[in-house]
């Protein structure tokens, strides 16, 4: 993923939340409550009969839980790739064998999907049963949910215990894991039933950081998937750094069937000013009348990024090149999130990035996998 442009982003990331958690009394994120959390958690730990590691399936080594670094027993724990359908399909691929190839399993998931869920079940009830099975123990298993905040444990604890094989006296209507797209809103450890014969249960835990600043680039990562406050970060930077990686890939190039750019002129062009904007609305109405107002603006995102980016030429190794291009798509971007123009400068590039990172959270803007496998595993070797 890195290039020169990204690496610049990921310094002014990591330096501004670094500058901001020194200006607070205690560590910014590492709360009295995620402090409390994790000791409650840890105790808990060695009762489980199976830990849930729950994990964002575009950052599967940025988003671990240091939490289990001191815990000593792999067998029983499983890597879960949540958010599957917001990743690089082979790429999760990819990460599921480097997870083998460290003698960990791992399971990928999409906590929305019902198919996704009902397989993951599956796979859980089987290890469930043969662990009971070898311990010849009660039953009755306890299966612990961990993770960093918002990788989606809740999520996929309402989704188990939804789909899952109980009575519907055991659905608890008004039980449910609260969901939210904030960061740390869960905040105690609560539990739901997701199988019985053997009972299984599943306990969500509030998501848990670790209490020291780790490097820029994991931090940039996990603020540009929404781990902590955007705020912390600043929504722009967190926008521009989006970008710069849009920018360097290949992913936008899928768009290119939107671009209404004729032979060699393009209507939104990196070279000129941009000024495409009653254009947009007359094709708008003309092409698709009875469309919601949100496809639109994604359609016209979409097209105007891929028209950015393919009438520039840009280098993606040189920084300043993509940097430039970046702020442009800024600017352009704000007729498409149909930004009122009387906004001034700085509001406006706010609501445009807040708009932008909520269409790439929410899987609308393609598949992305920020973390690399590292250098020194060969995937293909025999070890
Ligand atoms: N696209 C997608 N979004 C998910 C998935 N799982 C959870 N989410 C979303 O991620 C956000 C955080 O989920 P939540 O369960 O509250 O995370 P927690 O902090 O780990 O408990 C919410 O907006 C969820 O709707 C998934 O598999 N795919
Ligand atoms: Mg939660």
């Amino acid at each position: 993923m890195e290039t020169a442009a990204t690496a610049a982003l990921v310094k002014r990331i990591g330096t501004v939340i670094k500058r901001a958690s020194k200006n607070r009394p205690s560590a910014w994120w590492y709360s009295p409550h995620m402090a409390a959390a994790s000791r409650a958690i840890a105790e808990r730990l060695p009762l489980a009969d199976l830990i849930l590691e729950v994990r964002d399936a575009r950052v599967p080594l940025s988003s671990e839980y240091e939490l289990l670094k001191q815990y000593p027993s792999p067998s029983r724990r499983i890597v879960v790739l949540n958010k599957k359908d917001l990743a690089n399909s082979s790429r999760t691929k990819e990460w599921m064998r480097y997870f083998e190839l460290q003698n960990c399993e791992s399971f990928a998931v999409n906590s929305h999907n019902r198919e996704s869920i009902k397989q993951f079940l599956n796979f859980l009830q089987a290890k469930v049963r043969k662990l009971k099975k070898m311990d010849n123990s009660s039953n009755t298993a306890a299966i612990m949910l961990v993770g960093i905040p918002n990788t989606g444990k809740s999520a996929l604890a309402n989704s188990l215990h939804k789909i899952g094989r109980i009575s519907a006296a055991e659905k608890g209507k008004l039980k449910h894991a609260a969901v939210s797209s904030q960061p740390c809103e869960t905040k105690d450890i609560s539990s739901l039933k997701i199988a019985s014969n053997p009972n299984v249960y599943v306990l969500d835990t509030p998501g848990v950081l670790p209490p020291a600043i780790c490097d820029f680039e994991t931090i940039s990562k996990l603020a540009l998937i929404g781990t902590i406050r955007d705020s912390l970060a600043g929504e722009k930077q967190l926008a521009q750094f989006f970008l710069s990686i849009l920018d360097s890939g290949k992913e936008y190039e899928q768009w290119a069937k939107l671009s209404t750019a004729g032979s060699g002129t393009l209507s939104v062009d990196f070279r000129e000013e941009y000024s495409g904007s009653s254009e947009i609305e007359t094709r708008r109405k003309r092409q698709y009348p009875s469309d919601h107002t949100q496809d639109f603006i994604v359609q016209d995102v979409r097209r105007i990024l891929y028209e950015s980016i393919s009438s520039a030429h840009i280098d993606a190794r040189r920084r300043k090149d993509v940097l430039r291009l970046v702020e442009f798509q800024l600017a352009a971007l704000r007729e498409a999130f149909r930004i009122p123009p009387e906004l001034g400068e700085e509001d406006a590039c706010i609501r445009v990035s807040e708009k932008l990172l909520n269409l790439y959270r929410t899987g609308r803007l393609g598949h992305f996998t920020l973390d690399d496998i590292p250098k020194d595993i060969d995937l293909h070797g025999t070890s």
